[in-house]
């Protein structure tokens, strides 16, 4: 699934605006003959078959790109259940489907009356009477649109994660993940000598044996089990569900601003629950010494990929 073509959602107001607009467009755009009272019915009729339109094409819309948990993988519906108040989401979109049916109903109940209308007074209050129980309908839906457009903007940044064999480049921030994820993958993802570059999961592709691979780079995160954010919380989803082996890398050189105790003590973490893969990162600016004396059993980029050749053979 991907979330990054969901249409943004406009407030009640600009809603509104646009549909009375377009009906007072529509209702102009032709000259119309005939007896009096007859054109007084057919424009009122094109305004408010003019603002069902645009209203319920609108909805429609919403109803068929915002994503379903029948459309989802298990993956996507845990992502959402984590970073989205997921009733509150789908109490939206129910509402939507709600307001929907409300418009058309109330549609046909005035188009019904209007065309029964013996004067100019009654249509004209059938009329106003129409444009107050459409408001009032969106007036109720403005707390869900804005629900829905704030899931939208947290949902755009979750990862395209296909189904396949998956490793988690791991660590914390600034540690080189991005840039061995490009030395494994030959993606070009963005790196930079700063912390939390990466602000979303990074994902590159690899091919071993026929086995296409799927690596993701998830960003420097801190471990810290309460309190994470969105993207932190999409980091351990992924790394709890997806990862078949997880790299994980240590920077030792002192750029990194960690300790070697620090990411050691996050190592331990999900040591428990995976298997791991240690890559040094940043050797050339470290002495020969300093290497020697790191206390963990450590992969070159060329040993890791013999590894994952084991691996996805299984
Ligand atoms: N000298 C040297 N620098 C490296 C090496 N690997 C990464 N760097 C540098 O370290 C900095 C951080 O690298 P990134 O790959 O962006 O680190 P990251 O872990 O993805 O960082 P976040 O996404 O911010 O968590 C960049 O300036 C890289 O150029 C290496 O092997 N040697
Ligand atoms: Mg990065």
């Amino acid at each position: 699934m991907n979330f990054q073509n969901l249409p943004p959602i406009e407030s009640s107001k600009t809603l509104l605006d646009l549909a009375f607009r377009r009906a007072r467009e529509r209702s102009t755009a032709k000259k119309l003959t005939g007896k009096w009272l007859d054109i007084i019915k057919r424009k009122e009729s094109t305004k408010i078959d003019s603002i069902k339109d645009t209203l319920v094409t609108k909805f429609l819309a919403i109803l068929q790109s915002f994503p379903k948990e029948y459309d989802l993988s298990s993956f996507y519906v845990k992502l959402m259940n984590l970073t989205l108040d997921y009733p509150v989401y789908k109490k939206s979109l129910a509402s939507v489907n709600w307001g929907s049916t409300r418009i058309r109903t109330f549609h046909r109940q005035y188009a019904s009356k209007i065309n029964k209308a013996r004067d100019r007074q009654a249509i004209t209050h059938l009329s106003k009477e129409y444009y107050g129980r459409i408001s009032s309908i969106l007036k109720q839906l403005d707390k869900h649109f804005h629900y829905l457009e704030k899931s939208r903007t947290i949902m755009r940044t979750y990862p395209d994660i296909k189904e396949m064999f998956t490793i988690c480049i791991f660590g914390f921030p600034n540690v080189g993940k991005t840039t061995f994820l490009n030395k494994l993958t030959g993606s070009t993802a963005m790196t930079a000598p700063y912390p939390f570059t990466t602000t979303s999961i990074n994902t590159g592709y690899t091919e071993i044996n026929g086995h296409k691979i799927q690596v993701l780079d998830v960003p420097g995160t801190l471990g810290r089990a309460a309190k994470m954010n969105n993207i932190e919380l999409q980091a351990k989803l992924v790394v709890d569900e997806l990862a078949k082996v997880i790299i994980y890398v240590f920077d030792i050189s002192g750029e990194s601003a960690y300790t070697l105790e620090q990411q050691e003590e996050l190592l331990h973490k999900i040591s428990k629950d995976h298997l791991i893969l240690i890559y040094l990162s940043k050797k050339d600016l470290l002495s020969q010494n300093q290497i020697n004396r790191f206390p963990h059993k450590h992969f070159s980029l060329e040993e890791i990929n013999k590894e994952i050749e084991l691996l996805v053979e299984i």
